[in-house]
């Protein structure tokens, strides 16, 4: 079986210092969490960026700031958000693709999201590909829902995204598809046999989705984004804490964790 690929999603766009206070929001804390979760395994670090009051931002000047700043500390691949929050435009949501990280997400369905609504129309999702196409950014499909699988079929038909497939489940947002075993079972069956695929189970879900793609071949993704519990009522303390939990779990499952350049290899990005 191919080595584990950690992604930490460190902040999103919805959780707040409120909910989490050992949220990452300034560049500063964000850069420090990615290191931490390299320490600890992880070679994927997924971001979102915060305006300094702590509101999400799709800033190019904020994305960059933090890229650099990781960078200065560690080769973890960085990935930039485009799903921001679901009130930012979409041409905000491209900005940080413009830095031409190795990789970024692409979201590729409309779907609610808690009491909103997570809007990604087809005009928008192409455009979003062939910008990432033009600047080398490998995306990681995002899907939340069965038939978005088809949708980034349908892009690869025309061109705009290049099989093998890298596929994130983000299984549990309320709204949308929840998290159970069958679901991600019913997702890893519906794509690509050449695909690879993470799973980011959000809540309560993250764990046991984690613990199933260890031993199914998936790759895993955790963090405050999704979950920031370490058990039920307990807040984690730290991204780096999921992330040490799922190396654990992987160790006694007999898979090995990938390095980020073993994970730029099974993804097929070339480093930049
Ligand atoms: N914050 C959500 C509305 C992504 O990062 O690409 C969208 C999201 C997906 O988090
Ligand atoms: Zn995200």
């Amino acid at each position: 079986m191919e080595k584990l690929i950690i992604t930490a999603a460190l902040t999103g766009a919805e959780v707040t210092k409120e909910k989490q206070p050992y949220l990452p929001v300034t560049p500063d804390e964000i850069a420090e969490a990615a290191y931490e979760c390299y320490k600890a395994g992880a070679s994927i670090v997924h971001v979102h960026a915060r305006e300094k009051d702590g509101s999400p931002t799709q800033s190019y000047e904020v994305y960059k700031e933090i890229k650099e700043k990781i960078e200065a500390k560690c080769n973890i691949i960085f990935q930039p958000s485009t799903g921001g929050a679901v009130w930012h435009s979409p041409e905000e949501r491209l900005q940080p693709v413009e830095l031409a990280p190795e990789m970024a997400t692409l979201s590729c369905g409309t779907c609610n999201f808690g009491g909103d609504v997570f809007m990604n129309s087809e005009e928008y999702i192409e455009k979003f590909a062939k910008r990432m196409k033009e600047l080398g950014v490998k995306p990681e499909v995002e899907v939340f829902e069965r038939g978005m699988i088809n949708n980034a079929l349908r892009l690869v038909k025309k061109g705009l995204i290049e099989s093998p497939l890298h596929f994130d489940f983000v299984l549990g947002v309320p709204g949308a598809c929840p998290g159970t075993p069958d679901d991600l079972i019913h997702m890893i069956r519906s794509v690509p046999m050449d695909s690879t695929w993470t799973v980011a189970g959000i809540g309560r879900a993250e764990l046991p989705l984690a613990t199933m793609a260890i031993v199914l071949g998936g790759h895993v993704r955790v963090g405050f984004e999704d979950n920031i519990y370490y058990s039920k009522g307990v807040l984690a303390r730290s991204n780096a804490q999921l992330v040490e939990r799922v190396v654990r779990i992987a160790k006694e499952l007999e898979r090995e964790v990938a390095t980020p350049d073993e994970a730029r290899e099974i993804l097929g990005i070339k480093k930049k």
